[in-house]
């Protein structure tokens, strides 16, 4: 069955997003809207199901609808997002993935976001980050180590989360800048560094047969498909104002 895509609208107080490690400049807010729905695109044409749910408008940041869940085969997990403006965006992400799996969630006093945990097959990496705290990696360890998965904290520094380092490529490969991201916790796997000029690439999205990934990024873009990747490029610069890459913007759901 195909892959569901889960998006949300952008909302239009986006210009009120929760910065941390970028200077506040103007977001385009047409433009930003054509460069969702070129993902949304994007999205379709790797094979997926893409439903769109709405933004109420108090929300800034709700377009990043992957920080508020982690989807796995045997359940969900609905996040407690560690930035408390974006709590508010978690009922409606619960409410539309009860349809497709059951739920767990992740309670006070753990924060957990979603951009934050790197699934490759039974390995969860989880960042330890100013958003994911250690209760929050405890409580992950908790509900997924009976399903046979091996929960592991990776330690980060210099970006927002775990998934702004490292992303997986499928293949047990994955592409990280290792200057944000220890990466002696992923032994095992493949690693291909991003190109030294672009340290905000590590943010990749495999679906299906292909990546999809930010245009902006041109040269690591060649360094993906060196490695016979096929490539879906994307415009991307207004969301990164935000400090969003391409995996924040949607929740995968195989076989729905
Ligand atoms: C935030 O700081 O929460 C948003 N402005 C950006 C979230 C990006 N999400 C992600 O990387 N998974």
């Amino acid at each position: 069955m195909m892959p569901l895509a889960l998006t949300r609208e952008i909302s239009p107080a986006i210009a009120r997003c929760e910065l941390t490690h970028l200077a506040r400049v103007a977001i385009d807010l047409d433009q930003a809207r054509r460069q969702h729905e070129e993902y949304e695109r994007a999205l379709s044409e790797a094979g997926c199901r893409v439903h769109r749910l709405d933004a109420p408008g108090d929300l800034p940041d709700s377009v990043f609808i992957e920080d508020i869940a982690v989807v796995f085969d045997e359940l969900a997990i609905v996040t407690r997002p560690g930035a408390e403006s974006r709590r508010g965006e978690v009922p409606i992400v619960a409410r539309a993935l009860a349809h497709h799996r059951a739920l767990e969630t992740i309670d006070d006093p753990a924060t957990v976001d979603g951009g934050d945990v790197l699934v490759v097959s039974r390995r969860v990496f989880v960042g330890r980050t100013p958003r994911t705290n250690a209760a929050g990696l405890e409580q992950l360890k908790r509900i997924l180590e009976p399903f046979g998965y091996r929960v592991d904290g990776v330690a980060v520094d210099g970006c927002l989360h775990l998934k702004s380092a490292a992303t997986s490529l499928g293949d047990a490969t994955l592409l990280v800048n290792r200057n944000w991201v220890d990466v002696s916790a992923f032994g095992g796997l493949a690693l291909i560094d991003v190109d030294p000029t672009e340290p905000s690439a590590a943010n990749a999205l495999r679906v299906g047969d292909s990546v999809i990934f930010p245009r902006e990024h041109a040269r690591t873009a060649e360094r993906l498909r060196a490695h016979g990747l096929h490539v879906r490029g994307v415009g991307a610069s207004e969301l990164a104002k935000a400090e969003g890459g391409v995996t924040c913007c949607s929740l995968i759901v195989q076989g729905s």
